[in-house]
C-alpha cells in the first residue's frame, strides 16, 4: 500500500514528549506489523514507566503555566486549527490509519474525518461551558465553575487509534487539562502523527504528550502515576478493572469504556429492508472490532425464518481483503484475536448451534493476514458463550423472543450495557421498549454504532461508567467547584 514514508519515520522515532520526539528512555522497540500481510512495516518506540515520568512532568509544566494560562476560547481555536490540519492531511492519515489497523480504506477515511470532528465540536464548545447560579439563602451568592483536574492519562486501544484519540483527548484540552496518552501496542501510528498535528496547530509543549509502549509497562505506569489526576480508559473489563483498581489507590476518578454484547431487536411489523443493511454493518464494521458492535440479533419467533433467510444472503455476498482493495472486512488486529474469535466459532460448531450463514474468503486472503471469515449462528441458547462473551470479531448471534416482555428481558439479559437497538413500525412500542434497555444508548429503527460525536456515549454494567462525546464528556474532565459568597 502507498503510505507517505514521511508519516512512518514521524510516527516511529520516539516517544512523544513536550512536543518533541524524544528516544524512549531504555531504547527498545515494537514491532508494527501489517494485519493484512503479517509483515513488519515499522518499529515503534516501547516506552515505559521512565517515559512516563517525563511525559507527566511535562503536562505538570505545561499545565501550570502557557497552556494552563491560555483563555477557553484560544484553547478552542487551537483545537479548531488541529481540525483543519487533520483535513488537510486526510489521505496520508486515511493510508495509515488502514495499514496500522487492517480495516478498509473507506472505514478508515470515515474514522479520520471522525477524528477531525471531534477537534471541531470540542475546539466549538470549550468557551460553552458555563456554571450556575444556585439561588440559597438571603444574603448569599452562589455559582458554580467547571474547573479542569489538572493532568490527565488517556489508554486506548487498537480498533480506532484515531478516533479514540480524538474522542479522549479533545475534550480534556477544551477543559484546560494537559494530557497523557498511552495508545494501544498493536495500532497507534496516527495517534503519534495527530500528535505532531497538534503542534502545529499551535498546541504548546506539554499539553499533550503521546508515550507508545506495552500495556502492562507504559499503561500499568500511566495508571498508578501519582502525577494523574484523572484516567480515561477503553478497552478490556479486566484492564478496565485493573484501571479503576489503580485510580481508587490514589483517590482518583476515572472513566471506563469496556465493549459489550449489544442487542438489536427486530419486531415481526419491523422494516426489513431498512433494518438488514444496518444489522449487518453493525456486525461487520471493523471486522466486528467495535465496542458497540450489534452481536445479538434478538428476533420475534414469527419472522425467524424469514430474517434467518436474509441473513443467509447477506452473508454470502460479503467479501474480505487487504485495506487498498477495500471489501467488506478486512483482517482482524493481531493473531490473538483471531485464535479467540476462533475459538468462539469452534466451541459453536461442537455445541452443534445451527451455522446459519457465513461469507467466504476468497484465495487471494486465506493464506495471510488475521483473516475470519464472518459467520452467523442461531438460534443460540441463552447461556451459551456467544450468547453472552464478546467475541470482538464478525460473529452474529440470532436469538428468538416470544413477546414484548420477552424482549425486553432478553436484551438486558447480559453483563454488558453499551448499546442498543429496537426495530419496529409501532412507534409507542419501540419507544416503550427502548426506554426499557439497561444501556447508555439505544436507537430507535437506526443503529449508528456508537453515534455522532455530539451524541453521549458510554456504558452501564460491565460495560463501564462515565460518558464520552457530546458535551457529557467536557463534565467528565472537570470538577464543579461552588463559590458561595455572604454579602448581608
Ligand atoms: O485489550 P486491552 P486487548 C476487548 C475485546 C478484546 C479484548 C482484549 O473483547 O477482544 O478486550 O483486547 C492497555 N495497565 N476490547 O487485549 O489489553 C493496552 O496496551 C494499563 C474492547 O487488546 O484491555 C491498550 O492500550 N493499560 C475494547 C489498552 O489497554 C493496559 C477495545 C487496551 O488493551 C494494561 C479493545 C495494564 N495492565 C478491546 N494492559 C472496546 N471497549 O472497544 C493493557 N493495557
Amino acid at each position: 500500500m502507498n503510505i507517505q514514508p514521511r508519516a512512518i519515520a514521524a510516527a516511529s522515532d520516539g516517544v512523544f514528549i513536550d512536543n518533541r520526539w524524544q528516544p524512549s528512555a531504555s531504547g527498545a522497540t515494537l514491532e508494527v506489523i501489517d494485519p493484512a500481510s503479517g509483515e513488519v512495516f515499522t518499529r515503534i518506540a516501547a516506552g515505559n514507566a521512565q517515559d512516563i515520568d517525563a511525559a507527566v512532568s511535562a503536562a505538570r509544566t505545561a499545565r501550570g503555566g502557557e497552556w494552563g494560562g491560555l483563555s477557553a476560547t484560544e484553547r478552542g481555536r487551537i483545537l479548531g486549527r488541529a481540525a483543519a490540519l487533520i483535513l488537510e492531511n486526510f489521505d496520508e492519515l486515511s493510508a495509515l490509519e488502514a495499514r496500522d489497523t487492517g480495516k478498509p480504506m473507506s472505514q478508515a477515511r470515515a474514522d479520520i474525518t471522525a477524528t477531525a470532528r471531534y477537534l471541531e465540536f470540542y475546539g466549538g464548545a470549550a468557551d460553552k461551558v458555563h456554571g450556575d447560579m444556585i439561588p440559597f439563602l438571603p444574603g448569599h451568592f452562589v455559582t458554580t465553575e467547571y474547573v479542569p483536574f489538572g493532568v490527565t492519562g488517556h489508554i486506548i486501544p487498537w480498533n480506532y487509534p484515531a478516533q479514540m484519540f480524538g474522542r479522549t483527548i479533545a475534550a480534556s484540552l477544551a477543559m484546560g487539562n494537559a494530557c497523557v496518552l498511552k495508545p494501544a501496542e498493536d495500532a497507534c501510528l496516527t495517534p503519534l502523527r495527530l500528535a505532531e498535528l497538534l503542534r502545529d496547530a499551535g498546541l504548546p509543549p506539554g499539553a499533550l504528550n503521546v508515550v507508545p509502549g506495552r500495556g502492562d509497562q507504559a499503561g500499568a505506569a500511566l495508571s498508578a502515576h501519582r502525577g494523574i489526576d484523572f484516567l480515561s480508559f477503553t478497552g478490556s473489563p479486566e484492564v478496565g478493572a485493573a484501571v479503576q483498581t489503580s485510580a481508587a489507590a490514589h483517590h482518583i476518578g476515572c472513566t471506563l469504556e469496556l465493549g459489550g454484547k449489544s442487542p438489536q431487536i427486530v419486531f415481526a411489523d419491523a422494516d426489513l429492508d431498512r433494518a438488514m443493511p444496518i444489522i449487518m454493518k453493525a456486525i461487520t464494521q471493523n471486522a466486528g472490532q467495535t465496542c458497540s458492535a450489534g452481536a445479538r440479533l434478538l428476533v420475534e419467533e414469527s419472522i425467524a425464518d424469514v430474517v434467518t433467510e436474509r441473513l443467509r444472503t447477506e452473508f454470502s455476498a460479503l467479501t474480505a481483503g487487504a485495506p487498498e482493495d477495500d471489501r467488506d472486512l478486512g483482517p482482524l488486529i493481531n493473531p490473538v484475536q483471531l485464535a479467540r474469535v476462533r475459538r468462539f466459532c469452534e466451541q459453536a460448531d461442537a455445541d452443534g448451534i445451527p451455522l446459519i450463514a457465513e461469507g467466504k474468503l476468497d484465495a487471494s486472503v486465506s493464506g495471510s493476514g488475521n483473516f475470519v471469515a464472518p459467520r452467523a449462528y442461531g438460534p443460540v441458547p441463552r447461556d451459551h458463550m456467544l450468547a453472552r462473551q464478546e467475541v470482538f470479531g464478525p460473529v452474529l448471534s440470532l436469538m428468538t423472543f416470544r413477546d414484548e416482555a420477552d424482549a425486553v428481558a432478553l436484551a438486558n439479559d447480559t453483563e454488558y450495557g453499551l448499546v442498543a437497538g429496537v426495530w419496529s413500525r409501532d412507534g409507542s412500542r419501540a419507544i416503550r421498549v427502548a426506554r426499557q434497555i439497561m444501556v447508555g444508548q439505544v436507537f430507535v429503527n437506526a443503529y449508528g454504532a456508537g453515534g455522532g460525536v455530539e451524541l453521549p456515549f458510554g456504558g452501564m454494567k460491565k460495560s463501564g461508567h462515565g460518558r464520552e462525546k457530546g458535551f457529557d464528556a467536557l463534565y467528565e474532565f472537570a470538577a464543579t467547584r461552588t463559590m458561595v459568597i455572604r454579602h448581608d
